[in-house]
């Protein structure tokens, strides 16, 4: 079998401004009287394999359910979209992103992976990894915020499908996701897709307890963003003085994590030439993690341009995957003719496969 090589390219958006941005945004939270701080802040190196720990716990479903919807559709997904390009926004550790791979892979479509997330560690690693797993797959890697750089994704050199897994989505307020949503949806050509992973509304106390795991990984992923704090902003937390925090919010229907103060106190943040006074008990708001029903999702995608193609759940109905096109893309052809057109694709675009999955 004929290897064919890979190629790899990083396209670096963040620069020194973002440290202002950080100070931006503390300054800007803290000043609130609820004080509040955007979840991104999490993701240092320490707070991404606290991440990585939170998906394995036995309480945190959302990871393992939406690989479990993956693994039973990546196939149709595929089919349904005939996508040569993947772009997988918040890219993360790529073990779902593979299934897709896979799928396109198998098809004979895959041609372009460009993984988006703001640790250049990871979009390096997955980089390097995929591009000696894909055999001439050309991976874009770009490294940002995609709230503020999504400008930077390449023009799409054929049909593509673009991922937003996990439940990120859940992070943004409902204004802000529509507006979110409709830069994504701008970006779709007509036979381009939106997959889209939101964690569902449930039992109150199965959510309760995905942010609440027994081990305590939550709770250090939430403290750990003061960690980030006193590094970046040369600001003197002490953690110990502060508790992790999650409930759901039944009428907003969104988890909320907080970091609560135990006591009194002053804390100093130099690089601001700050000092932020926290009360016994008052709390600062870290994380918002809103939940779906299938008519909410149908509803952010028409306000922001999209309909929702297909809806594929879990037998529990715990976790979604939508599959979104621009609200005035063609009507949705069955799974049958799409597969007899994917076929076609697939023999036109063999040159960019390697074969080890066909
Ligand atoms: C990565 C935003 C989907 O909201 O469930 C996990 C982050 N926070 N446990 C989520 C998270 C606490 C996660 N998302």
């Amino acid at each position: 079998m004929t290897q064919i090589r890979s190629t790899v390219s990083i396209d670096s958006r963040l620069e020194v401004d973002d440290e202002d941005a950080l100070a931006f945004d503390v300054l800007d939270g803290f000043a609130r009287a609820f004080k509040e701080l955007p979840p991104k802040y999490f993701y240092d190196a320490e707070g991404s394999r606290l991440f990585e720990e939170i998906c394995k716990q036995p309480e945190y479903y959302p990871t393992r359910t939406e690989r479990g919807i993956l693994e039973r559709h990546a196939e149709e997904i595929v089919a349904l979209t005939s996508a040569s390009e993947l772009v997988e926004l918040g890219s993360g550790v790529p073990t779902k992103t593979r299934l897709l791979l896979d799928a396109m892979a198998a098809a004979g479509t895959l041609d372009r992976y460009v993984p988006f997330d703001v640790s250049e560690g990871v979009v390096r690693a997955s980089a390097e990894q995929l591009m000696e797993e894909y055999d001439g797959l050309r991976v874009h890697g770009i490294i940002g915020d995609y709230e503020r750089h999504l400008d930077a994704v390449p023009p799409s050199e054929g049909s593509r499908i673009v991922v937003f897994l996990g439940g990120t989505i859940g992070n943004f307020l409902p204004g802000s996701r529509r507006r979110f949503l409709r830069s994504i949806a701008r970006e779709l050509g007509p036979d381009d897709r939106l997959l889209l992973g939101t964690d569902l509304v449930k039992d109150p106390a199965v959510l309760h307890a995905a942010y609440n795991d027994a081990a305590g990984v939550t709770a250090a992923f939430n403290l750990n963003v003061l960690a980030v704090l006193n590094r970046e902003l040369a600001a003197d937390f002490d953690l110990s003085a502060f508790e992790h925090v999650a409930f759901f919010d039944t009428e907003r229907e969104w988890i909320e994590m907080r970091l609560r103060s135990r006591c009194e106190q002053r804390v100093s943040i130099e690089r601001l030439e700050t000092v932020v006074a926290f009360g016994a008990g008052e709390e600062l708001r870290t994380e918002l993690s809103a939940k779906f029903t299938h008519k909410r999702i149908s509803a952010d995608a028409a306000a922001s341009g999209m309909r929702v193609e297909r809806f594929f759940t879990d037998p529990d109905e715990s976790f979604a995957l939508s599959l979104c096109a621009p609200a005035d893309g063609s009507a949705p052809a069955t799974l049958e003719s799409l597969k007899a057109r994917t076929a076609t694709a697939g023999s036109r675009r063999q040159r960019c496969l390697g074969g080890q999955l066909g």
